[in-house]
């Protein structure tokens, strides 16, 4: 019989809830995180909770007690989960994903690295060299990936700044053999925390690297020495600081990033905090450097000349006509250019770093018509809902991108699981939920919504401000019943500014901020860096800005903005992610102080209401655990009935399965279909798992005493 917990630890499936509302919902949960029961099911869903403590429950052990056991023979886990998505995927030879949402600090980063680590255990069990070296590189990449794109915040000390999908391929035994990363929207500042251009790599270099290095690269272990690392409020180092410098080196290295290439992302990382130093001035009309010293650090950093270097910080080259002119910056556009060069060149450090880990771990000498079909499991850790007290762009971009999420999730649990059963012609109680796609549309829609509405703003020819972007708003969404502004509402209490508008999600209201939208959707930065870059005598660097190449009176396309590339990737990733079978992980977040005791009974419960946790119950409990087309399904349990085996003589395959599941007395807990049957407890599946086994057992020892009887 399967093994359970014991119900002093609350029900371990929601689906088992003796009556469906938030308050039960809301009483399981915490009853369970305070009895150190983090993990918790919604039928095939995991819900987690953040312990904010070491658990001792990933270990080897563990793992063997989840390794091939189907998903309730064992008490909730992540590993149950990963296993499921595994065995989808070698079993029936379909691609799988695991989608792990939820807010920053909830736990999404964590309960991938657990899944990656349940996946690395149980694959390759001979232990292949070639499947080890792939392996390896996984984790390795992951930790370089991190060391670069997170940052330490408030609330997160870890806190990745950009989404992740990782595909795993794995070869017809079902061992790794590759993989491959997409990164969505990295964040260069943020609306509450001034810059992140500071990753945790830059705080491990200083407190890290051997004194050689920091000398070389002209840095100081200090980090208050750094503006950049102050005004991000990242000062704090931490004790590992040390070790992990060591780690990501030799991780860079395994991989098989040359020297060159990683001294390169030295270099670029001290750039960034020499450029973060500079201060600009006038004497007479004429800006200036205040510290030129500094300019010398970044000319011998970049491989550049030094006048280039200067030049292209005080001055913009122009195009007018066949002429070509030298305007110079104001202190203030010398300022908002170095910034913008800072964040361009952590950014392309960043794509070139997965780019060239793609590069590495992507499967190569794979022929599908020798080794069969190449499988794939997806992982996605990407940023869940962001509300803060200044909402801006990138802050609007993470939102909607957990709008695609939830429709993706409305879409295949909820949708389909409703449009089957019609299908199928089996009694249905409807269930009413919210289906967000009208604010999906309100966002990404063409001509009429905000994305649209923002890059027609950019393309303004005449003044172009946050302002006129609003204006914009105003009128084409004036009607609209999930957006509001100060123009549209003046009573409203929430828009506490002339410049905020409002978007009604569906996991609450938030109110975004103008200021900035223009500028961090052009995402521009001017070509005079673009060429510096490119003429630089290090060919790593000059590698990763291939556009400097253009002379300015060269014709260039407008490039596509950040929003409409970011949707672009959106949309991709849900046609992705819709093309495999989805396993779902929401994390919950405890409390916002990282303790391991308090569980805060609102925050918890806002997020249980915006991760529409209660409407996929209430369909789980409508619905059923377990369907089969009529011919599967007695392929699989025929041999459990005198009826059916070896085969049966009814006049069609659902009569066949009516009269095995009448024998072993299930018929109560299972609905037919027009070509599916549907079973609606696990514990009946559980049974026939046993009785199929049982009888497999005596079927062989049946033949074992045929065989050696024959002999
Ligand atoms: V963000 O959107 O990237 O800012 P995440 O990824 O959701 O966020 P993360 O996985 O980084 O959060 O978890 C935050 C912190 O919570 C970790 O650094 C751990 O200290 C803590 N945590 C999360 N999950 C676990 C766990 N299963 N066991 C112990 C955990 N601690
Ligand atoms: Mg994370």
């Amino acid at each position: 019989m399967a093994e359970h917990e014991s119900l002093e630890f609350g029900k371990a499936d929601f689906v088992l809830l003796d009556t469906v509302s938030m308050e039960e919902f809301m009483a399981n949960l915490k009853l369970r995180f305070e009895k150190g029961r983090i993990y918790s099911y919604i039928g095939e869903v995991v819900v987690s909770v953040n312990p904010y403590r070491a658990m001792n429950i990933y270990g080897r052990d563990t793992i063997e007690q989840y390794k091939g056991r189907e998903l309730y023979e064992r008490p909730p886990h992540l590993f149950a989960i990963a296993d499921a998505a595994y065995k989808a995927m070698k079993r029936r030879n379909k691609d799988t994903c695991i989608v792990i949402s939820g807010e920053s600090g909830a736990g999404k980063t964590e309960a991938s690295k657990y899944i990656m680590q349940y996946i690395a255990a149980i694959t390759n069990p001979n232990q292949r060299a070639e499947v080890e070296r792939v392996k390896n590189m996984l984790l390795k990449s992951n930790c370089v990936l991190e060391a670069f794109g997170n940052a330490k915040t408030n609330r997160n000390d870890n806190s990745s700044r950009f989404g992740k999908y990782m595909d795993i391929n794995f070869d017809f035994k079902g061992d790794p053999i590759g993989g491959h990363i997409n990164n969505y929207l990295l964040e260069k500042v943020s609306g509450w925390l001034g810059f992140h251009i500071i990753c945790v790599f830059h705080l491990q270099l200083l407190s890290g690297a051997p004194d050689s290095l920091l000398h070389s690269l002209h840095i100081k272990k200090d980090p208050k020495a750094y503006t950049y690392i102050k005004i991000g409020g990242q000062i704090k180092t931490s004790i590992n600081d040390n070790a992990d410098f060591k780690a990501v080196a030799d991780a860079m290295k395994v991989i098989g990033f040359t020297g060159d290439e990683i001294q390169t992302v030295y270099k670029i990382l001290a750039t960034i905090l020499h450029l973060g130093n500079l201060t600009f001035g006038v004497d007479g009309d004429v800006t200036l450097i205040e510290n030129t010293k500094q300019v010398s650090v970044i000319r011998d950093l970049l491989s550049t000349k030094e006048e280039n270097v200067e030049k292209a910080l005080l001055y913009r080259t122009v195009a007018t006509g066949r002429d070509v002119i030298e305007k110079q910056h104001t202190t203030q556009e010398a300022s908002y250019g170095r910034d913008a060069l800072a964040k361009a060149m952590y950014e392309r450090l960043f794509c070139w770093i997965v780019g060239r880990i793609n590069d590495i771990i992507e499967v190569k000498n794979y022929d599908a018509r020798i080794h069969g079909k190449n499988t794939v499991i997806g992982v996605l850790d990407i940023y869940g809902f962001e509300i803060f007290q200044n909402n801006s762009f990138e802050q609007f971009c993470i939102n909607y991108c957990n709008e695609k999420l939830q429709q993706l999730f409305i879409q295949l649990v909820l949708k389909q699981e409703q449009e089957e059963y019609q299908r199928e012609g089996i009694p249905w109680k409807h269930i009413d939920y919210f289906n967000n796609q009208i604010i999906v549309d309100l966002v990404e829609q063409q001509h009429k919504g905000i994305f649209s509405i923002l890059d027609e703003a950019c393309m303004n020819v005449g003044k172009v401000t946050d302002e006129v972007f609003l204006q914009g708003l105003d009128v084409k969404l004036a009607k609209h019943a999930h957006f509001s502004s100060r123009k549209l509402s003046p009573t409203d209490k929430s828009l506490e500014f002339d410049r905020d508008f409002r978007i009604r999600h569906y996991a609450g209201d938030v109110a975004y901020s103008v200021v900035g939208f223009i500028d961090k959707n052009k995402d521009t930065l001017f070509q005079d860096f673009k060429r510096l870059l490119y003429n630089s005598s290090n060919p790593v660097l000059k590698g990763m800005w291939p556009e400097g190449k253009l002379r300015i009176t060269e014709v260039t396309k407008r490039p596509l903005t950040a929003a409409t590339l970011f949707k672009n990737s959106m949309i991709l990733l849900v046609e992705n992610l819709a093309s495999k079978e989805p396993y779902y992980v929401r994390c919950i977040k405890p409390n916002d102080v990282k303790s391991p005791l308090l569980f805060e009974h609102e925050r918890c419960r806002h997020q249980v209401e915006y991760l529409g946790l209660l409407e996929n119950v209430r369909v789980r409990r409508a619905g059923f655990a377990y369907r089969q087309t009529y011919p599967r399904f007695l392929q699989r349990y025929k041999m459990i009935s005198e009826f059916t085996w070896p085969n049966h003589d009814l006049p069609s395959d659902k009569e066949a399965v009516k009269k095995l599941l009448q024998g072993c007395r299930f018929d109560h807990d299972v609905a037919y279909g027009k070509t599916k049957v549907f079973i609606r407890t696990p514990r009946t599946l559980f049974s026939l798992e046993e009785q199929r086994a049982e009888m497999v057992q005596r079927i062989i020892l049946f033949l074992q005493k045929v065989w050696r009887g024959a002999l």
